[in-house]
């Protein structure tokens, strides 16, 4: 399996996120990203190879202009008000105000394109998603040119990030971007499959009333965990794609017993929709060791959950999420594509 990948993610690297009252390092850190590089390198999982560049063109298929025009721009006006420090919002449009755009403050603007304060743009932020995002669509292109899968090494992550809105780490949604060239060069039905601990509210914000991408994903149910206000097994689409979004949550504490069985049910309703193409969200934050997550999965459960998505027998595109027990993210997420090649 190829992984695509660029060392310009090291240009996003948020100095601080508040947690439990206190300012601690960001745990989305370019050293995950080293450490994944190093695993794919050391199992010999095969080439690693820069994004091409496919322009911004296929980041305007999932994004509004607006959004990506601020998101470009935020950091020089920032710079221009004389400040260098993280630039993070700190004020939005909740029920009472008025959701509305502010022509002229850049905080206000910044509130408005957010959904939380876990999304800190630094001056490198913009051209790491730029790149980021085309390291998904370079996965996604040598899906196309005939591969049977392919590993997209994203970092900034980006399922949290909806069409107009940054957050939970994500800027632009890198699965979405992936999904929605491969819908415009032929493909008919995606499925995505999200295994990051965490609901990919950006992805099932996205894709909501449509047919043509099947949303599963299989997270800490929001009830108690992140992102709190879309992830609920209610939730199965609207419109044209009514049935097309199916969310398992899982208690917090759950074991692979629990994850797997939930894993069987998602690739039961993906195999039953015969996509074209699965593309993996992948985090490895269902890990045990996870810092900031509830879950109780080991590392040898990785090799298993491959497994079960090589017998989907889909075309697969693999896209980098979350996971932040930095020492093991490597050995957790390259264990997922060992287990997928049947190594
Ligand atoms: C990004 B991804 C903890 C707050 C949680 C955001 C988590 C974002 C996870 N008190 N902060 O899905 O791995
Ligand atoms: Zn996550």
């Amino acid at each position: 399996m190829q992984t695509f990948y660029t060392d310009d993610h090291r240009l996003h690297h948020g100095r601080c996120e508040l947690i439990d009252g206190q300012l601690k390092p960001c745990f989305e850190m370019p050293q995950r990203a080293y450490h994944i590089l190093d695993r794919v390198k050391e199992r010999k999982l095969g080439e690693v190879l820069e994004p091409a560049d496919f322009g911004r063109a296929p980041i305007e298929r999932i994004h509004t202009k607006a959004y990506l025009d601020f998101f470009e721009g935020a950091w020089a006006r920032w710079e221009k008000q004389g400040k260098d420090g993280d630039l993070m919002p700190f004020t939005w449009p909740a029920r009472t105000l008025r959701e509305i755009l502010p022509q002229d403050n850049l905080h206000a603007q910044l509130g408005y394109y957010s959904f939380d304060g876990g999304a800190p743009i630094t001056a490198g932020t913009w051209h790491a998603c730029y790149c980021s995002a085309q390291v998904a669509l370079s996965g996604w292109d040598e899906v196309r040119n005939g591969a049977r899968t392919a590993f997209a090494l994203c970092r900034p992550p980006g399922h949290h990030a909806a069409a107009d809105l940054m957050g939970g780490y994500c800027f632009l949604n890198n699965a979405a971007i992936a999904c929605q060239a491969a819908l415009d060069q032929g493909a008919e039905r995606i499925a995505v499959l999200d295994v990051d601990y965490h609901h990919g509210n950006g992805t099932q914000s996205i894709f909501y009333d449509r047919a043509d991408v099947l949303f599963c994903s299989i997270h800490g149910d929001p009830n108690f965990e992140f992102p709190y206000f879309l992830g609920y097994a209610d939730e199965t689409g609207a419109g044209a794609g009514e049935g097309f979004n199916l969310n398992l949550p899982l208690a917090s504490g759950s074991p692979w017993a629990v994850y797997g069985a939930a894993l069987e049910t998602a690739c039961k309703r993906i195999s039953a929709y015969s996509p074209d193409l699965v593309v993996v969200s992948l985090g490895v934050d269902t890990f045990e060791q996870d810092p900031i997550s509830q879950f109780k999965l080991k590392s040898e459960d990785y090799l298993r959950m491959g497994e079960h998505i090589a017998a989907l027998g889909c075309p697969t595109l693999f896209v980098m999420e979350g996971g932040y027990a930095v020492a093991e993210i490597g050995i957790n997420a390259v264990n997922v594509l060992e287990g997928f090649e049947g190594r």
